[in-house]
Order: structure tokens, then sequence, then C-alpha cells
């Protein structure tokens, strides 16, 4: 087996040779990450992910993660080669929620406006007025809902209950929900709670509400990170994807992370805190990416359709920041 170093050079000259900048979640293995990293591409959520992509010179772009982020990528630079570690890798949010069963859910409510989240397929985005990710999701619901709007929501359940306790919003939700952030045991977190008294609680809002409800900080990925670095406890439990813990521990080295519990009462363990689709990213696969078969490949139509939500939720996502800065 090769040595960090040795990955690291191998790959910096794939880069280069094919003209190429890797574009990874936080949810991939550390070592992933570092190589990410330190090759200059950009480790970040989904959001950040697709931004980024858009300002690279290079004409080829590598994301490490799972297939709708390589969709999205490739839907906001159809000009560049994208390609994905592994095209099998999927997300269960992304499976739950099949483009022609959705389109015909959609009928059924035409006064709606069609909120999906970004974990969903090119189809299914191609059929939305919004995409969202978890970081834009409650200000953007807020925002359609101060506007009259009655929504759609899909896929997430979860997201979409914890957004109408925040927002009042009037949705109807799809059944999908992401069999990571669904397993979470809420006695088992209460009593871990209990143990560790000098902590702080970070909770994903794909996760169940009673999990929503012990939480200290409520966010998307990046707001985890954040809130991890500004919290004055020694213990951090935290509740989503645990390839995350090497970003928080990074900016904090000195606390201790503890992933929230998955066993416990009803366990089933399918994922136990690790996203199966996720862990087929590798760096071998790296080495291996320019194949024909890791290319997304996505019908002209269906990039139109599906870049005008994303562009909206990246406009809003910009005036949202110039109205906090002015
Ligand atoms: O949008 C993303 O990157 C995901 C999947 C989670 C998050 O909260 O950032």
């Amino acid at each position: 087996m090769n040595s960090y170093k040795e990955n690291l050079k191998q790959i910096k000259q794939l880069l280069k040779k094919n003209d190429a900048k890797i574009i990874a979640h936080y949810y991939v293995n550390e070592t992933i990450q570092k190589i990410t990293e330190d090759t200059n591409g950009c480790v970040s959520d989904s959001l950040q992910m697709a931004k980024f992509g858009i300002n690279q010179k290079e004409s080829c772009l590598i994301v490490a993660g799972v297939k709708f982020m390589g969709e999205t990528a490739k839907i906001l630079n159809p000009e560049k080669k994208v390609y994905v570690l592994d095209i099998e890798a999927t997300c269960s949010l992304d499976l739950s929620c099949p483009a022609d069963e959705f389109s015909e859910f959609c009928k059924q409510y035409p006064d709606r406006e069609v909120v999906v989240y970004a974990n969903t397929s090119a189809d299914v985005k191609s059929i939305a007025d919004w995409v969202v990710t978890s970081s834009m999701a409650v200000p953007l619901i807020t925002h359609l809902t101060s506007q009259g709007k009655k929504i759609i929501w899909a896929p997430d359940k979860y997201l979409g209950n914890y957004i109408i306790d925040r927002t009042g919003a009037d949705m109807i939700l799809w059944d999908g929900s992401c069999i990571v952030h669904e397993e979470y045991k809420t006695q088992s977190l209460k009593k871990m709670i209990q143990k560790y008294q000098d902590c702080d609680i970070l909770v994903h809002p794909e996760s169940p509400r009673s999990i929503i409800q012990l939480a200290d900080t409520v966010g998307s990925t990046t707001d985890l990170i954040k809130a991890s670095k500004k919290s004055n406890h020694k213990y951090i439990i935290v509740a989503t994807e645990k390839n995350i813990f090497y970003q928080m521990k990074k900016l904090s080295p000195n606390k201790i992370f503890l992933e929230a519990p998955t066993e416990g009462e009803g366990a089933t363990c399918k994922s136990c805190g690790k996203c199966p689709w996720m862990e087929m990213n590798s760096v071998q696969k790296i080495l291996n990416v320019f194949n024909k078969k890791n290319e997304i490949i996505l019908d002209k139509n269906i990039i139109s359709k599906a870049k005008i939500p994303i562009n909206k939720m990246v406009s809003f996502q910009s005036n949202q920041l110039t109205n906090r800065a002015s």
C-alpha cells in the first residue's frame, strides 16, 4: 500500500495531466479530505461544492461524494467534464424520490411551489421551482411563506418537519429519510448527555424531531462545524456523519468529539452513523477516476431545466449575504 505522500504525489501529477480539481464533501473519509486540501481543491457542503466548481479554470472536476453532488456540479458546469469516484455511490434520499413518481405527486397540488432538497437527482431538480441545501432551507421557506406561498417539500420528511416547526409553513411532505440521521436514538442520547455533562449537542436537521429537541445547535454541516469551534464545552456530541469529525478536530484539537448513539431501543444499525455510499469513495478510486464509467453525463434538456432552481438558490443566498452585510 502506498504512503500518503506517494499517493499525494501521484494524484498531483494526475490532476495536472488531466487539468482537474477535486471537490469533496465533509462526509468522505479523512484521507480524501486531506488530499483535496493538499491539492488546493475544496472540502465543503454541497452548496459550496457547487459554487466552487463554477470559479475554477480547470476543464475537469472530480467530485468526491455522492452522485447527486456530481450531477449538481455538471449542471452548473456543463462545459466541464465531471467525474465521480464511484457512479454507484448514491443517497437514500435521492433513491427515495424517483422523478416519475414525484412528478405525479406534484400534479395533485398545482397551486403549490415545489421545493426540493439538494439530495435529489437531476431529474427531480428539473421539475422543481427551487432547490435548497440544509443551510438555505429555513430562510428560503420563511421567504416563500411571507409571500403567501404553499409548498411541496421533498424528499426528507424530518428536515421538512423541522422547517415547519421553525417557520409554520404550509408544506406537504414527501416520505423520504436519510438512513444515517434517521438512526439516532433518543433514550441513548439522553443517557449520553447525563454522562458527559460538560457537553454541547450538535444535530443535523435530517434527524428525527426527538433528537432535534435535545440539540444545542441544529444546522447544516457547515453550521455544525462552526458551532463546534465556538463551543466552550469539553465534549461535543455530534449527530451527523462521523467523517465530519476531521474538520471539527482540526479547528478544536483539545475538544473531545463523540458520535451521537445509533444503538439502543429499536436499533437496526443499517448505517451506524456512517453513510455507506460516502464510504465507497477511496484514494485508490481517485487514482483510477479518469474512466468513462465515472463520468457524469446528463441530458441537455435536464441540465437547462435543473439549472433554474439551483441558480435561484445561489442568487437567494447571495442576496441574503448582501442584505446581512448592508
Ligand atoms: O448539503 C449538504 O452538503 C449536505 C448533504 C448536508 C449539509 O448539511 O451540508
